[in-house]
């Protein structure tokens, strides 16, 4: 009997990829849950190439980066942008800036970017890029340094129509501001060609928020159809960022009581439920650590490394980095009676932890559903942008709102459809990937 054309490809991936093992893990994880839908026309899709062209980018660009710092030294970092996928839309997907960046972690968040694009029902495709600068402790002037030379080779790759990128870690409003700046300066257009972007230049009002209220949003209608209330409820947060912060005053807001956030060297344990004006103004006011968190609340306790699992609460949010969320962590989160998690970080369960989640009946939102508001959104300020118009915070948020009990619903149906009733891992999978397979079938091999 000839072989299986998932595992085929996973093969082909395993032995042309050994060193990419986080593009390996997204893509092993998609393609698992494919197979309901590639068993039906196995043949025409093996025959069209269409997991092989689903699973190479369109292209990957990597260029040097120079910079300056304050003492006048020149600074070589890498860049990346890899445009996954455009079938449905003109590639979308942010720019991550940190040490641990490689092509390896590009190319993952920007496969999983096409499926979580497609989510959201609007028109955009999947990319992502970055570079492994680290921005810790730069003065403003190194960042705009390293960000105008970043735009100084980007630019020739997006276009409001082409590819438009956004933030992720390590890149907020500060960085996409000096880099809407030099690409303004060379193209000399002034165009939607970031999203993100500052409510002065053609930001939308409650993008900065929408990732985490997004999350919330989900994570809210996933426990309603589960028979479950939000109200009353505890959660342990990680990470202390942009998806963290908008994520904890959501949950607040919701009646969730936060227990928990972190950042990359410690986390906060704060049993009255974490002060988010608190951590607003450390993160991103002064760009601070979380130790400055128990000056603001003295019965909180701070702790060195990770650990944010082990606090008991019904909900779990991861939202810092990937692989943050490990089979211990799981064990232990079963053992405490969690109920859901709900991933706002980008592929934050390693394999093993989704699967014993899962087995344990712990409900799990993946990313590409749970953390879709962010791209959403980013793609309700490209319409404004097209139609120059501001709409208000209330009609964006309600949008997004709309948008993410959408997904949920898409993702579950998906899952009951091909009798895997609330695996909403295998749901969203399907769910995203049934969007780009028509339009990647219909527009030919290409
Ligand atoms: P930020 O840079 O604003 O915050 C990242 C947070 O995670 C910080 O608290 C950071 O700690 C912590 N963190 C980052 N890397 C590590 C690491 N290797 N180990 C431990 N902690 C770490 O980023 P975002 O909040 O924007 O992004 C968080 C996650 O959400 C990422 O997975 C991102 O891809 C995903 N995401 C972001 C979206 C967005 O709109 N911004 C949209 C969808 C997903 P420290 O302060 O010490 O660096
Ligand atoms: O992972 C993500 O979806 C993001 N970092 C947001 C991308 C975007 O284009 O807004």
């Amino acid at each position: 009997m000839s072989k299986n054309y998932v595992d085929e490809i996973i093969e082909m991936l395993n032995d042309k990829y050994s060193n990419q093992p986080e593009f390996i893990q997204a893509a092993t994880e998609v393609l698992d849950s494919l197979r309901p839908v590639i068993e039906e026309n196995e043949d025409i899709y093996r025959r069209d190439a269409l997991l092989e062209r689903l699973v190479e980018p369109d292209r990957q660009i990597t260029f040097r980066v120079p910079w300056i710092d304050r003492n006048g030294n020149a600074h070589v970092n890498t860049g990346y942008r890899v445009q996954f996928n455009n079938s449905i839309g003109p590639y979308k997907g942010g720019l991550r800036l940190h040490p641990s960046v490689n092509i390896s972690i590009i190319k993952f968040l920007g496969f999983e970017q096409i499926f979580k694009n497609s989510l959201t029902g609007l028109p955009i495709g999947g990319a992502k890029g970055g570079s492994d600068f680290d921005p810790k402790g730069k003065t403003d002037r190194e960042i705009m340094s390293f960000c105008k030379n970043f735009m100084l080779e980007l630019y020739k790759y997006i276009g409001q129509d082409t590819d438009v990128p956004a933030g992720d870690i390590g890149t907020g409003a500060r960085e996409i501001g000096y880099m809407f700046g030099a690409y303004k300066r060379i193209r000399r257009t002034h165009e939607g060609v970031l999203t993100g972007k500052g409510l002065a230049y053609g930001g939308s009002l409650a993008r900065t928020e929408a990732t985490g209220y997004g999350l919330l949003y989900l994570t809210e209608e996933m426990l309603r159809c589960n028979g479950f209330n939000v109200a009353g409820k505890t959660a342990v947060v990680s990470g202390s960022g942009n998806v963290a912060i908008y994520a904890m005053e959501k949950a607040q807001q919701l009646g969730i009581k936060v227990l928990t956030c972190s950042d990359s060297n410690g986390w906060v344990y704060d049993p009255e439920g974490i002060d988010v004006a608190a951590v607003k103004e450390i993160k991103e006011k002064n760009r601070a650590r979380l130790t400055e968190y128990k000056k603001y609340r003295p019965g909180s306790e701070y702790h060195e490394g990770r650990g944010v699992w082990k606090i008991k609460a019904d909900i779990a949010l991861p939202c810092a980095t990937q692989n943050e969320l490990h089979i211990d962590d799981a064990k232990q989160l079963v053992a405490n009676g969690c109920i859901a998690v709900a991933e706002g970080a980008n592929m934050p369960t390693t394999a093993d932890a989704v699967k014993y989640l899962q087995e344990n009946g712990v409900l799990l939102a993946p990313a590409k559903a749970a953390n879709a508001g962010g791209v959403a959104t980013s793609a309700l300020e490209m319409s404004q942008n097209s139609e120059r118009l501001n709409w208000t915070f209330e009609e964006v948020d309600a949008k997004l709102k709309d948008i993410m009990v959408n997904i949920f619903h898409n993702m579950s149906d998906a899952a009951k459809k091909y009798g895997m009733e609330k695996n909403y891992v295998a749901g969203a999978n399907i769910a995203g990937f049934e969007k780009v397979l028509a339009a990647m079938m219909e527009q030919g091999v290409c």
